[in-house]
Formats: structure tokens, sequence, C-alpha cells
């Protein structure tokens, strides 16, 4: 058994997924064609040989019966799924989409034609090809607003930068602070480093509106109101000045913190924050002390306060404690959103492509592809209508808000859709011309991490699936048939990878691959910001400047406070929903998998015990949600982990697996977040009707 165990061989690759941790692995691989279990790699010490079961079991997903095998027609009705299709080459796929391309460019001009792609894959040459074919061709640009757009606002405000403190610090922390997260869900490898820091006896402390398996390890919940983040964090700050502790000292040298900001945080005690918030005044002391008392604090701030209309002031003024007490000085103490700005020597805009542009297209923005395809006017501006789409790595049929409105759009005959899919998605059904792509352990790629500090190279370990081909390979293809000569388009994946390490002055695409990854993490001193924050005056900003990120009519708070911009409850909406991420899903992704649908079971409302009696729901009972942008049913569980009068549907479930076809996005807003759009997943008010049997 062991000798057999070990002959299978072991080769190093990088997890694509939209995930934080952005594993180092080590792939089984049986044969050319198929591969074993994946493992984490020991090598890179932030994944530290630990990952998520749904990637351990990737020859679920890479060898699933769904993967589309060869380039496909639509001869059937949209939404069907493989039976309305036929195969044909990919001559004729990319000929046919070349030429409809060139046809409707003449008609209505370049940019009636959008290519929308987000990050099914994070390597850098896939997942911007469909970049570098809006920039050679003129075509409509992406505003990337549905993930980080209010998130990296809220960390700017405050911090200037899109970096912060390694995660692998937290084992000399005092402190733990995982603010508007759920890394047992959403990245693992952050919960290795935290039991190494509660190892050696620090404290857990988790922010989040329902006891997720997160919070269910924490030393101290606070289990706040959905969006009143801001509130918290200003009566934490209250009470640090009350008791002295602040570092008076590192505000003056490096913070623009004055009489106004106290003045302003006199007002916000922890009474008026419970009002707003739910979490008891005594909680919310207790918190304020414990942080206080902490040099070595640590924040790792999630995504989930971020999404909502008011996220963006939310994130800034959780962001503002670490400036309060100082604990940026210290090894182990400060706070991490992403690390994006540390990659900053390897040229994104290389990759996408940008340089080729030679007029400015104009902007349509990813999270209103339902307003988009449906003609509002306030997205097309005096532009053409949508006419067709070019859409990678992404599931808008699914994942998008407003999801009514997302179909109806998908649904128009005059719409000409292209998807490049790995699988039978509920977007590639509604494809006319649908071409198979290949995974990860078929391809090459570059890959930084927000999560990590390694920059990381992944090469293909099996041959790409039947005639599945890359998303650089499809958009050469394409560029070609449409006359675009350029330089860029002449390299494969590894080339350009090896390009721009070398633009960079970094080891090349090979070196960096034989040594899994080149560690990018900047000096104590500029991880820490003792050399300054990002802002031009090197401070760190408790006036945030959001005019400067987009909000011009002022209507973010400048000093941190609760905005009031969320979707209040009323008589008709007693309820606040939130759609957090499911464990073994991603996104989308993965809900093709047997073993994460055996795990899953069905779209579930987690539901107060006391709400359930006040509306007769027991276990299991049918539970309609609804408001004016649509209804869903979802099965009831009561749990007593989540507040009265807040909801929580985990998972971004297929609209097949809910009884009216559309999922729970059909109750999303698709209104752009402050200050400059953003999707607002966790702000919605919603009624709850029990079905009669
Ligand atoms: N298994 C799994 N892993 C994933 C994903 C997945 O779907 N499944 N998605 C991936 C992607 S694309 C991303 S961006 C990340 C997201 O990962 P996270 O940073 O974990 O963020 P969210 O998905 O927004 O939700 C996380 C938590 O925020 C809480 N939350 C909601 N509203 C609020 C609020 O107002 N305040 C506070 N304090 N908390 C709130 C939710 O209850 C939830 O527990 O995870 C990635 N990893
Ligand atoms: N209700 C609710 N909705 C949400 C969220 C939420 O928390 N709640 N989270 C939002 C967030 S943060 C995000 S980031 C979005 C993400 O939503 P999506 O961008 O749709 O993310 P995934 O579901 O991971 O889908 C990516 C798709 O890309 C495909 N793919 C993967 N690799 C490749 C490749 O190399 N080439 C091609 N052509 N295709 C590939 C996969 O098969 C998959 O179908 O969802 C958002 N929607
Ligand atoms: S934890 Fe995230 S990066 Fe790591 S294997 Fe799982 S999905 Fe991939
Ligand atoms: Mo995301």
């Amino acid at each position: 058994m062991n000798t057999e165990k070990n002959a299978v061989q072991r080769h190093y690759a990088v997890c694509p997924h939209d995930c934080p941790s952005t594993c180092a692995l080590e792939v089984e691989k049986k044969d050319e064609n198929t591969i074993g279990r994946i493992h984490g790699s020991k090598q890179n010490s932030y994944t530290d040989g630990v990952i998520c079961a749904k990637v351990a079991r990737y020859a679920e997903r890479v060898h699933n019966p769904d993967r589309l095998r060869t380039p496909m027609k639509r001869v059937g009705a949209k939404g069907v799924g493989i039976d309305a299709f036929e195969p044909i080459s990919w001559d004729e796929a990319l000929d046919t989409i070349a030429q409809r391309f060139q046809v409707i460019a003449q008609e209505d001009g370049p940019e009636a034609i959008w290519p929308y792609f987000y990050a099914g894959t994070m390597g850098w040459c896939q997942q911007y090809a469909a970049h570098r074919l809006r920039y050679a061709m003129g075509y409509s640009r992406q505003k990337e607003t549905i993930c980080v757009g209010i998130s990296n606002a809220g960390w700017q405000a405050g911090i200037g930068s899109k970096k912060g403190v390694d995660t692998q610090e937290v084992a000399e922390s005092d402190l733990v602070v995982i603010w508007g997260g759920n890394p047992v869900h959403t990245q693992i490898n952050v919960m290795t480093h935290v039991a190494k820091a509660t190892r050696n006896g620090a404290k857990l402390v988790v922010v989040d509106p329902y006891r997720t398996p997160t919070a269910a390890k924490a030393d101290l919940h606070l289990k706040l109101r959905p969006g009143t983040d801001g509130a918290l964090a200003c009566a934490v700050m209250h009470q640090l000045l009350e008791d002295g502790n602040v570092d008076l000292p590192y505000l003056e040298k490096y913070t623009d913190f004055d009489d106004g900001v106290r003045t302003h945080l006199k007002s916000k005690t922890p009474e008026w924050a419970a009002a707003i918030t739910g979490v008891e005044a005594e909680e919310i002391v207790e918190f304020a002390r414990l942080y206080g008392a902490s040099a070595k604090s640590f924040i790792r701030v999630g995504y989930g306060m971020s999404r909502s209309r008011n996220g963006a002031s939310n994130m800034h003024a959780v962001t503002c404690l670490p400036a309060m007490t100082g604990a940026w000085q210290h090894l182990g103490g400060g706070a991490l959103y992403g690390h994006g700005d540390i990659y900053k020597r390897v040229d994104r805009k290389f990759f996408h492509g940008t340089a080729m542009a030679d007029s400015v297209a104009r902007e349509l923005d990813m999270s209103r592809i339902g307003p988009v395809l449906t003609g509002d006017p306030k997205d097309l501006g005096d532009g053409p209508q949508v006419k067709a789409l070019f859409i990678q790595s992404t599931n808008p049929m699914v994942v998008a808000p407003d999801l009514n409105k997302v179909h109806r759009g998908f649904a128009r005959e005059d719409l000409f859709i292209v998807v490049h899919e790995q699988i039978m998605t509920e977007t590639a059904a509604m494809a006319d011309i649908l071409l198979p792509a290949t995974t990860f352990l078929e391809h090459d790629d570059l890959y930084s991490a927000s999560g990590h500090t390694s920059l990381q190279v992944s090469k293909r370990i099996i041959n790409p699936h039947a005639e599945c081909r890359s998303n650089h390979e499809v958009v050469q293809g394409l560029v070609q048939r449409l006359g675009i000569d350029d330089e860029l388009f002449e390299m494969d994946a590894l080339q350009m990878v090896d390009h721009a390490l070398a633009q960079g002055d970094l080891p090349s695409a090979d070196e960096v691959h034989a040594a899994q990854g080149v560690d990018l993490a900047e000096s104590f001193e500029d991880a820490h910001f003792l050399n300054g924050f990002g802002h031009a005056d090197g401070r760190f900003h408790f006036y945030a400047d959001w005019k400067a990120l987009g909000d011009r009519k002022g209507r973010l708070p400048v000093l941190p406070d609760h905005a009031e911009l969320i979707d209040q409850v009323d008589a008709d909406h007693p309820f606040r929903l939130v759609t957090a991420p499911a464990r073994t899903f991603l996104n989308s992704s993965f809900t093709e998998t047997a073993s994460s649908l055996k795990k899953e079971q069905r779209p579930t409302l987690f539901i107060h015990p006391e709400d359930c009696s006040e509306y007769s729901i027991a276990e299991g009972d049918l539970v309609t949600l609804g408001n004016s942008l649509g209804q869903v049913r979802v099965w009831a569980k009561p749990f007593e982990g989540v507040s009265r009068g807040v909801l929580i549907v985990e998972g971004i479930w297929p609209n097949a697996a809910f009884l009216d076809g559309v999922g729970i996005n059909a109750l999303i807003s698709a209104e752009p977040a402050l200050p400059n759009g953003g999707a607002v997943f966790h702000d919605t008010k919603v009624w709850i009707k029990k079905e009669e049997k």
C-alpha cells in the first residue's frame, strides 16, 4: 500500500481560485491525463501543508462529467444545457465569433461588444485575457466592482495603500481579531496561523452577524447587526480614549488625529453603539479594554463588513483602531486586508494589454450587468446597447446582483453571447457559441496572493481535457482573425510571465517555479508603515477623503461613524438578509461536485428560533423571502447563533437549486455602493412568509 502510494508522483502547482490563500499545492499525477488527490505544500510557510477539502478532492472537478469537451454552437433554446448544443470545430467557432464581432462593431460601434470576466482563475495571464481583447479592439471597458470595489476604497481611505502585516506574525500577537470574515469557510490558512497564536496565549475575537464556525472558536464573538461596524469601531475608539488606552505620541507622529477627531468620538458611547449594533454596551467595553490592553493586536479584515451601501465607511472605521493604540509598531501588531501593492514590481498593466488602447472606450459596471443588458440609460449613457458579450472565468447568471434583471438581459434574442467555460454552468447554457476551457492543471500562469507574500508560477501538469484551450489561446485565436498584430499575442503564457518577471528584475519563470515562489514581503518598517502610510503626507487618515475616492456628493461621513445609508428595515420588510459564502462551494464553483452538494444539501435559511415561533416556522419548512426585486424560497433551519431580525443564507447556489428557478441574488440590489461602486451582497431588507402546505 505504502510503496504504491509513494510511487505516485507529486507536482507543484498553485491554486487558481478566487481565495486570498493562493495555496502552494502538491498534485498527485496518475498519468498524463489524470490527477489523484491534491495536498498543501509544506515548502510555502503560509500554506504550511494545509488546504481546503474542496481543492484536496479536485479530481472530482477536473474530471467532472460536465466538463466541456469541444467548441459548440447552440441549436436549441437558451438555458437547456448540453442537449441544446452541437459540437463544431475551433476554426468554425472562432470564425463565427470574429465575423459577428466585426458586423456588430461596424453597425453599432466597438463599444457594443463587452468582454466580461472575473476571477474564476486568479492567474495574471489567463484572468486578464479578456482585457487584452478589449484593449486591442476598443470594446467596452469593465469596472471591476463585484468583489473588492468597496473594500479597496475603505482600506485606502485611511491607509493609502493596499498592503499590511503578514498574517504569519500572529504567532507573536496577544490578540487576534477576525472582523467581517469567516476564514474557516473562505481561507482556511488564516486559522492555521491563528491556532499558533492561541496556543501561545493570544485571545481571539470575531466580529460577525452570526456564529460562523470561525466565531464558534472565539473567546469573544461580537454578533453585530449587518452594516453597523462603523458604530462598533467608533464606540471602541471612544472607550480607548476614556480609558487612556491610546498611544498619543504615535497618533501625533503617524496620523492626522486631532481635537476634532477626539471631540467627534466623545458622543460615540458604547450605549449609542449598542442601540445601533445590537451588541450589549458591556461587551463593547470588554472588547475595547481587551484591545486597549494588547499592544500586539492584529486585525484580519474580511470583506463581509464592506458588502453594504455604507461598507467603505465601516472598513475605514475599523482600520482606525490600530492607529489609535499604535499597534502597527509591534511585531504581531497591526492589520491586514490584502497584500496587492507589494506585487507592484510586476506590471499588471502588461497583462491587461492597456498599451494597445488608442482611445478611451466607455466603462460599464460589472455589478450592474442586469441594468446594463436591459438597457438602463444610467449605465449606457449615450453609448450603444450591448449587442455581444464575451465571457471568461465568471458565472454572472448566478453570482451577479439583481438576478431577475440579469436573466432578462441574457434572454434577449438580439444579444450574441460567447462563453468560455470549463463546466456547463447556467451562464454557459445561455451561450450562442460555447468554448471549452482548460483548468489550472492544464495551463501555465503567474499568481500573486492577497493573503500572503509569495509570487508563484504554476505550470501545466496534465494534458488539456479533450479540445480545451486556455483563455490566452482563445484570445490569441480571435485577435488574429480580427486583424490585430501585436507582439503581446505572439508570446505564450509562460513567455509573457517571463517577460513581466524580467521587467520587474525578478528571477525567471522556471526559477520561480522551481523555488515554489519568490517571497516579496517588505521590510518590517515598510509593512508596519513605520516609514509612513500610503498617503502623500505619509500619515494615517482619520479624515477620509471620500471625494478623491469617487463620492462626489460627499454622502459618506468624513470621520468614522455609522452611516445610515443601509437598506433599513421597515414594517413591510422586518428582516435583514446576509448571503454569506458556503464552506464547500467557492462562489458558484464546486456546485457541480457531488461531495460539495452532499455537504451543503440545499439552500438553507438560518433564522432565530423566536422568529421561527413568531412565524410558526419549523425546521425544514419552505419559507419565501421577498422584497421589491424578487422572491426566493428556501428551507428553514432554526439557529440561535443568529440575532432576531437577521437571516443568513449561505452559498451561491445555482438557480436550478431553487424551486422557482432563480437564485438568492434575485433579492440583492444592483445599486452601486459609495464611494465608487460595488455590490451590496449583505445589505438587503426582506419580508418572510411561511409556505402553506
Ligand atoms: N469556501 C469558500 N471560500 C471562499 C468563497 C466562497 O464562496 N466559499 N469566496 C471567495 C471570495 S470571491 C471572497 S471575496 C472571499 C470572501 O471571504 P470573507 O472575507 O470571509 O467575506 P464575505 O464573503 O463577505 O463574508 C464573510 C463574513 O462576513 C459576515 N458579514 C456580513 N455582513 C457583515 C457586516 O456588516 N459586518 C461584519 N462584521 N460581518 C459581516 C458574514 O456573516 C460572513 O460570515 O472568500 C473566498 N473564499
Ligand atoms: N449572494 C452572493 N453573491 C455573491 C457573493 C456573495 O458573497 N453572496 N460574492 C461575490 C463575489 S465576492 C465574487 S468574487 C463573485 C464571484 O463569482 P464568479 O466570478 O462567478 O466566481 P466563480 O463562481 O468562482 O466562477 C468562476 C467561473 O469561472 C470558471 N473558470 C475557472 N477557471 C477558468 C479559466 O481558466 N478559464 C475560463 N474560461 N473559465 C474559468 C469556473 O468554471 C466558474 O464557472 O460572486 C459574487 N456573488
Ligand atoms: S484554501 Fe483557497 S487557495 Fe487554498 S486550496 Fe482552498 S480554495 Fe485554493
Ligand atoms: Mo470575491
